[in-house]
């Protein structure tokens, strides 16, 4: 069996633990699509916050209070850039990071692409699925915001970390996506898959700068297997970070009914067959969408491993 999964954010890559756990039992074979719309450049480095998160999930390196970047860090190199008066100061890279970042803004600036990088580096972190990039190509995601008595973009990550996405915003915009490409072997994988999950992403900032990338959503809404999705939002509240505040600039209900029919069906040409929602949600309805309860809460790899055998049994 090829299971593909749709992914981004600290939720995603803890989700692939579990299908990493399923596929073991029942000898599966996994490609995960990652977000790079949460990715930028800093003090000359390029940075992937998703694709880093499922490889330090994934390879065991990550650090399980914060979420995100290397476990034992130290941060000799952020203080450093404080010292100088260095900007942005709102965003901090640990010295253990920084050695990723080296290495893939070094092979980026020899000309490969993003797709080989992240191959390059997961021979390091052995993350046990197939990590593809969605796309090789720039894509941002950038909010159109209410700042300094005007609208202005501003770069995702500054939204959701130097605001905490807490600033009147008006919409997100993923800048470069209509010429982006998938990354070789995307297409490929969807197309060939037997089932394609959607992770417990955020819908707004994680999943869909994947399908704004042309053809991607396309591949989803026509491939031959099933599409079944995991719900972020448990009683009307994300798992963790901050979809609440995301659905809200594109006004969507915070509850599992919302994103479910954000995603719709693909009956209705919609991204969804199955929506699997938790225990709390028991009595969702997403219209020409197969829904299941079942408890969601990713506590440890085998209750996660059990999410995505639901998931995979749903249709
Ligand atoms: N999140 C923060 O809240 N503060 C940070 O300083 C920060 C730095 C950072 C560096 C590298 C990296 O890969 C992720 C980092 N994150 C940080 C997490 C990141 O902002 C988001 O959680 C993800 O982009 C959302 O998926």
């Amino acid at each position: 069996m090829r299971i593909v999964v749709l992914t981004g954010g600290i939720g995603g890559a803890r989700f692939l633990l579990g299908v990493r756990a399923y596929a073991r039992e029942v000898g599966a074979e996994v490609t995960a699509v990652v977000n790079v719309g949460d990715d930028l450049r800093l003090h000359g480095l390029r940075i992937c916050p998703d694709l880093d998160s499922v490889l330090y999930t994934l390879g065991g390196g990550a650090d399980p209070q914060r979420g995100w970047g290397r476990v034992d860090e130290s941060w000799t190199v952020k203080n450093e850039l404080a010292a100088y008066g260095a900007e942005p100061s709102w965003f901090g890279l640990g010295d253990r990071d920084i050695a990723t970042h080296l290495v893939r803004t070094t092979m980026l600036d020899a000309g490969y692409p993003l797709h080989q990088v992240t191959e390059a580096l997961a021979t390091r972190w052995q993350p046990g699925v197939r990590l593809l990039p969605a796309t090789d190509d720039r894509l941002e995601t950038h909010a159109v915001t209410d700042l300094d008595g005007g609208q202005r973009a501003i770069h995702f990550q500054e939204w959701w970390v130097r605001y905490r996405a807490e600033i009147p915003t008006h919409r997100f915009v993923f800048v470069g996506a209509e010429s982006a490409k998938p990354a070789p072997g995307v297409t490929e994988a969807i197309a060939g898959a037997d089932v394609l999950l959607v992770a417990p992403s955020n819908p707004v900032v994680s999943i869909a700068p994947i399908l704004a990338v042309p053809g991607l959503r396309e591949a989803v809404t026509t491939s031959p297997a099933p599409v079944v999705g995991v719900s972020p939002i448990i009683g009307g509240a994300p798992v963790r970070g901050m979809a609440d505040r995301c659905l809200a600039v594109v006004g969507v209900e915070c509850t599992a009914g919302g994103v479910g029919g954000l995603y719709g069906s693909r009956a209705a040409g919609g991204l969804l067959d199955g929506w699997l929602v938790a225990e709390e949600d028991a009595g969702t309805l997403v219209p020409d969408v197969t829904v299941r309860a079942v408890p969601l809460l990713m506590t440890d790899e085998a209750a996660t491993a059990a999410m995505v055998r639901a998931a995979v049994e749903l249709t």
